[in-house]
């Protein structure tokens, strides 16, 4: 799972990756320019540490999601559609977060010459949707082309022109993609196609000390916090870390709950297998089948199911091990059409 962290020039990307990754990376005006720095952090779960606990393998592998700090967009950046390298990037990722700036420091130059969090979101989200507008409008241009030269696959035109037809009426009526109902065929024919608002957002409001995020509903979730300050915190060893948290009487970094979130977002939920060898936590989208969810694992596993040896979370840890789930009808055998659950700890059971 790959998060692109995108927002205006100095509006605290790169504070609030480092706050994520744990990281370092200069937080100096990249002016706009092009630049990304990426980091490859554990997803953060304590189930996962509780199975560890209780077979003691070898190694134990976290889930991973990819955060890159993406910078280069800008206002006006969509006027002719985000080009070349940065909506390369930006096509690459599973959803955004948008990092706002509502902190106030003068010595923070501000692009726009004052600080208004909504309005930055506004211009921000308005950015996406214009540069699909034109990505869409160039396609039904060259459609059009087509069809008038003849020699292409007429019906497959027809399809693809009603297609890009609806996206282009919902775009010009200000509605995000990610709103348009498809069908599976038609989400395979815009995969490669380079749409930005079929991606999920979460706005992250950079706040200051002692400042509200805007009250104002978005057309998708907002979370607030304060960047700089989670960074200073994630940068200290957990024990300093753990103190100075006390101190100033913070319960839980916001940066969790934006994780928490991103992952809400994106729609994704974690299985686990385990074993002497490996307790492992594998992502997968929410309302995958167990075979789909072996494929996550191995393609092998995927082509030869057989069926899968569930058993849940909480019914393993209050059982207390693998031998009592058994004994108490716990572990169930389930076919490959089986909706796997977040929390299912997994064994996939394959003819090759
Ligand atoms: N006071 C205050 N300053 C902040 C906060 N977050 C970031 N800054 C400062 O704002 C400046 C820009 O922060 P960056 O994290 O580099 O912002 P950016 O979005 O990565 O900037 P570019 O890469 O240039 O687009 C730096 O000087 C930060 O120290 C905050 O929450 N409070
Ligand atoms: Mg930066």
């Amino acid at each position: 799972m790959k998060l692109g962290i995108v927002g205006l020039p100095q509006s605290g990307k790169t504070t609030i990756f480092n706050a994520l990754t744990r990281g370092h990376a200069p937080t100096t005006a990249s002016a706009g320019r092009f630049e990304v720095h990426t980091a490859v952090v554990d997803v953060p779960d304590l189930r996962v540490t509780k199975l560890s606990e209780m077979f003691k393998p070898k190694k134990t592998i976290y889930a991973k999601v990819t955060y890159a700090d993406i910078a280069g967009l800008e206002t006006g950046s969509a006027k002719s559609g985000i080009s070349g390298q940065l909506l390369n990037q930006l096509t690459q990722m599973d959803g955004f977060i948008l990092v706002v700036r509502g902190f106030q420091d003068d010595s923070v130059a501000h692009t726009l010459g004052s600080v208004d969090p909504a309005r930055d979101a506004d211009i921000m989200l308005s950015e996406l949707l214009l540069n699909d507008l034109i990505a869409v409008e160039r396609k039904l241009e060259r459609l059009a082309d087509e069809r008038k030269k003849g020699g292409t696959d007429k019906a497959d035109n027809e399809r693809q022109t009603a297609l890009f037809q609806r996206l282009n009426d919902a775009l010009a009526e200000n509605t995000v993609l990610r709103k348009v109902e498809l069908s599976g065929e038609e989400n395979k024919l815009l995969a490669s196609f380079g749409l930005l608002t079929r991606k999920p957002v979460l706005i992250v409001f950079n706040m200051g000390e002692g400042q509200a995020a805007p009250e104002r509903e978005f057309e998708t979730p907002s979370v607030a916090l304060q960047g700089k300050l989670e960074m200073e915190i994630a940068q200290l060893s957990p024990e300093d870390a753990e103190v100075f948290m006390q101190e100033y009487g913070i319960e839980e970094l916001s940066l969790n709950k934006m994780i928490r979130l991103s992952y809400d977002l994106l729609q994704v939920q974690s299985f686990f297998t385990v074993g002497e060898d490996e307790v492992r936590a594998w992502e997968t989208k929410r309302g995958a089948t167990a075979q789909e969810s072996a494929g996550e694992i191995h393609t092998d596993l995927q082509r030869g199911f057989v069926r899968a040896e569930v058993v849940a979370y909480d019914d393993l840890i209050s059982l207390g091990g693998m031998n009592e789930a058994k004994s108490k009808g716990k572990l169930r055998l389930e076919g490959k059409e089986y909706l796997v659950k977040d929390g299912d700890i997994v064994h996939i059971r394959s003819s090759l």
